[in-house]
């Protein structure tokens, strides 16, 4: 791996290292990432139309049955290198923060703790009415490829429907996850910036954030985003790989 020993030394100095991810992380254990997500019957779609709360409103069945085939394909998923180089990190630097834009569990899957998600979770769905949480049956559902509209179950509590338990455009980030990113974000001296478009905000100012106050930042990313010349260091290729050769360059061998 190249990289400039005085990067690595700092790198290696680093009292907090925030890792921030994005859909590319899971994208080598089979998940489609975000702008790759329509597929089947979705195809004629646009994702960010799909994933607002004025398309669950329209067409409930539509939206739900999207999120119940991509939740079977994370249910089907297994961690892979990056994931699990992520969590090898924890026990080598002082202090480490995952945050994730992922609706997925892979990072907690590989052995990550307290992983902050910034846009919720596929598998926490909540009551579109009063918002109390719902549950799924337990096991995968049984999605034929491409996936199907679904009418979505409806809530224990007052009838209404259950949504998916993510964040929708236009919806708030949920308030302490946010407000720990931001303090992470501002408090690290290392930000690994992971398989992420970084076109999605509030999240993605969270790499401006730590730019700004001077942390070394690092993008792993097979494919050019705005932020190639703003980062310290740009590693162009699959997380799956460049991660744990990343880890191993810097803080030894995993
Ligand atoms: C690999 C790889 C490999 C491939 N290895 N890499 C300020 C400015 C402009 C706009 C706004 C703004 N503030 C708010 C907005 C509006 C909006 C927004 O940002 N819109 C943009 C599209 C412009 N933001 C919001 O609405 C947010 N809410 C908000 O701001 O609230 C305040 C507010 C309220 C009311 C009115 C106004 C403001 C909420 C955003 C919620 C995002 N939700 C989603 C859906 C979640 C559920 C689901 O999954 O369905 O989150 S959208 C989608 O994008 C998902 C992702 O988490 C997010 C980020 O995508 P990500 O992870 O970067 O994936 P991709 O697919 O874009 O990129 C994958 C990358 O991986 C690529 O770069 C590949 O090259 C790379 N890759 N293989 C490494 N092997
Ligand atoms: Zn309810």
């Amino acid at each position: 791996m190249d990289i400039e020993e005085r990067l690595v030394r700092r790198l290696r100095s680093a009292r907090h290292v925030l890792v921030f991810t994005g859909a590319g992380v899971s994208a080598e254990s089979g998940i489609p990432t975000f702008r790759d997500a329509l597929t089947g019957l979705w195809e004629n779609f646009d994702a960010e139309a799909l994933a607002t709360p004025e398309a669950f409103e329209r067409d409930p069945a539509m939206v739900w049955g999207w999120y119940e085939w991509r939740r079977a394909k994370v249910l089907r998923a297994q961690p892979n290198p990056a994931h699990l180089a992520i969590a090898a990190l924890a026990a080598r630097v002082p202090r480490l923060t995952v945050v994730t834009q992922n609706v997925d569990d892979l990072h907690e899957r590989a052995g990550s703790h307290d992983v902050l998600h910034l846009h919720g979770r596929i598998d926490r769905p909540f009551c579109a009415v009063c918002r109390r949480p719902g549950a799924y049956p337990p096991g995968i559902p049984d999605e034929p490829e491409g996936g199907r509209p679904l009418e979505p179950p409806r809530c224990i509590h007052c009838g209404g429907r259950l949504r998916p338990g993510v964040v929708w455009f236009g919806e708030m980030l949920p308030e302490a996850e946010w407000d720990a990113a931001i303090a992470a974000a501002e408090s690290c001296d290392a930000f690994l910036c992971i398989g992420t478009s970084s076109v999605v905000q509030p999240a993605a100012s969270l790499t401006t954030m730590a730019i700004r106050r001077g942390a070394i930042t690092i993008q792993v990313n097979p494919n050019p985003t705005d932020l190639d010349h703003s980062v310290s260091l740009n590693l162009s290729g699959p997380a799956g790989m460049i991660m744990p050769a990343l880890v191993d360059r810097v803080w030894g061998e995993i």
